[in-house]
């Protein structure tokens, strides 16, 4: 049966308590702390990776994703210093493996992570939720590091994971692609490729292995499809959906916003039934939420009380979905 997970930082706040006690077993883990490395060890190494381990599980999680990356830039455009990176990877795969963490949500967006025009859009009862006007970035300007082109980022791509899935495979660890997010291209004019259906199948053809595989960010994979219950199906049944981040929005790639888990274009139920129907049993995490009242915006999206929110509502569609194979 799929799994609820929470993103959880690396060491323990109220939101850990608050998702125990809304009933959630699973942690989406970080790296660990400046305090994990104390004895001179990296964020990937085996021991910091052990220490943040036992304190998920001593906080009554098993941490079954880690959704943070090392420095990577330098390999994801392809210039000197790629190699010290991907090497970084290859330990942290190896050492996940020997801990038992089976699954590593990377992505492949250079220069900036997920961005938004607005962090605080008016949504459902004076609740906030973030949104995206590409319109507004006509003006933007280009990033630092300067244009990159989609080519590039595919050829550089192709390189990371020829040298990383091997290790993967040996280690037992599967690589799960998040997607750009606003599944746009290119954005200050840098290019973006995981942003369309078509463009994840060739994520999956670039380097077949049983670890290259795919996180479904539906909040992003809405935009590219008008049936996302079909694409849950297509990608499940070649076996390739490891993680999943359910959440929702409403508008187009060019202009959308967040909306509440129960209130966006998506049909939640369906997607559900879906993952059902392909025997995934991997975890879904309820990704960002509205600010709610009383919460603090300072980390837009990511709101303890809008958490609260999600995970019911996920569990109960879970229910409905399982209530004849409980
Ligand atoms: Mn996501």
């Amino acid at each position: 049966m799929i799994q609820i997970a929470e993103y959880l930082p690396p060491t323990p706040t109220r939101l850990w308590k608050l998702s125990k006690q809304a009933g959630v077993d699973y942690a989406v883990g970080g790296l660990p702390t400046a305090a994990d490395c104390a004895d001179g060890g990296a964020p990937w190494d085996y021991l910091p990776l052990l220490r943040m381990k036992q304190r998920y599980e001593s906080g009554g999680f098993q941490l079954a994703v880690i959704e943070a990356r090392p420095p990577l830039n330098r390999a994801k455009r392809g210039q000197e210093g790629r190699d010290a990176e991907i090497a970084t990877v290859c330990a942290l795969l190896e050492n996940m493996g020997k801990l038992g963490i089976p699954v590593w949500c990377y992505e492949w967006m250079t220069d900036f992570n997920w961005l938004r025009t607005n962090l605080a859009t008016p949504s459902r009862g004076g609740s906030v939720v973030t949104s995206f006007d590409n319109s507004l970035m006509r003006d933007a300007p280009p990033t630092a590091e300067g244009p990159i082109s989609e080519d590039e980022l595919w050829e550089h791509l192709h390189y990371f994971l020829q040298r990383v899935l091997p290790v993967a495979e040996k280690a037992g660890v599967k690589l799960a692609m998040h997607p750009d997010d606003p599944p746009l291209s290119p954005i200050r004019s840098v290019g973006r490729i995981m942003r369309s259906v078509e463009n994840y199948q060739r994520l999956l053809d670039l380097a077949p292995s049983p670890m290259n595989g795919i996180t479904l960010c539906q909040g992003n994979f809405t935009l590219m499809t008008d049936d996302l219950p079909a694409v849950i199906r297509d990608f499940g049944r070649q076996g390739k959906i490891f993680f999943v981040h359910f959440r929702d929005v409403s508008g187009t790639p060019e202009r959308f916003e967040e909306t509440w888990h129960d209130a966006g274009k998506t049909d939640m139920l369906a997607c559900l039934r879906a993952y059902r129907e392909i025997g995934f049993d991997g975890v879904l995490r309820p990704d960002h939420v509205p600010t709610v009242e009383g919460d603090s915006n300072e980390h837009a999206g990511y709101s303890s009380f809008g958490r609260l929110y999600a995970i019911g509502y996920i569990r109960g569609l879970r229910q409905a979905v399982y209530a004849d194979s409980l």
